[in-house]
């Protein structure tokens, strides 16, 4: 028989099947929330996102002891730059730019320290990584089929940033029909109005992306199925 779980959430109570269930971890990488990376660089501060480190080791810690999977994604590009587009290189006209060395080697290069998961999170076997160059999780990656193969509908979201990957991503996964909830203290941004902003359109309009609740929320009910 199926189990299904219900946090309380908005803007109405989400239900879920844990059976079919991911946890995405979006782009905790050192670049974004590391002193010295490219979140850094373009002027940022990367305290507001320093927040959600523990939020989500918690949650990490709570679905590991379950049959929850898990999976997180990089935003990054191929050394040689061959798959990130010349707009995305020139925009902002920044003195530090993606490819550029930088504190921590070559800015958002897949296979350097900037681009990788932050030490606090690593992933563990079993746990994929989704390497993506865009800002999206589904555009151009395998996301979508592993999510299918593994049975998922329901994504629980977590990670960097509320406005930009973490939304552009429940949005693509809305269209594809999966039902996500967005843990608020577990999502960051450098800009607090963005933050809230952010999480009031995903909930707006009867759930027009999803659904938002916290952390303790969910892992209070996730507890249930030690
Ligand atoms: C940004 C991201 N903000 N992971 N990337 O450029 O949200």
């Amino acid at each position: 028989m199926k189990k299904i779980l219900t946090v309380k959430a908005e803007p109405y109570d989400y239900e879920f099947e844990p059976a079919s269930t991911a946890l995405m971890i979006i782009d905790m990488q050192n670049d974004f929330v590391n002193p010295g990376g490219f979140g850094e660089s373009l002027g940022n501060n990367v305290t507001l996102l320093r927040a959600v480190i523990n939020p989500i080791k918690n949650v990490l810690a709570a679905v590991r002891e379950t049959e929850i999977k898990v999976i997180y994604t990089r935003e990054g590009h191929r050394p040689d730059l061959s798959d990130c587009p010349q707009s995305k290189l020139n925009r902002g006209n920044l003195k530090v730019r993606i490819g550029d060395e930088g504190p921590m080697g070559r800015v958002l290069i897949r296979g350097e320290k900037g681009h990788d998961i932050i030490d606090e999170l690593k992933p563990k076997e079993g746990e994929p990584i989704i390497d993506k160059p865009g800002k999206g999780s589904f555009y151009v990656t395998d996301l979508h089929l592993i999510l299918q193969n593994w049975g998922v509908k329901y994504l629980v979201i977590t990670g960097v940033t509320t406005e930009v990957c973490v939304h552009t991503t429940i949005r693509e996964a809305n269209d594809r029909g999966y039902e996500g909830l967005v843990l608020g203290d577990c999502v960051g941004s450098y800009f607090p109005e963005f933050q809230d902003a952010g999480l009031k359109m995903i909930k707006a309009q009867g759930g027009i992306f999803g659904w938002v609740t916290s952390s303790k929320n969910f892992i209070d009910v996730i507890k249930q199925l030690k």
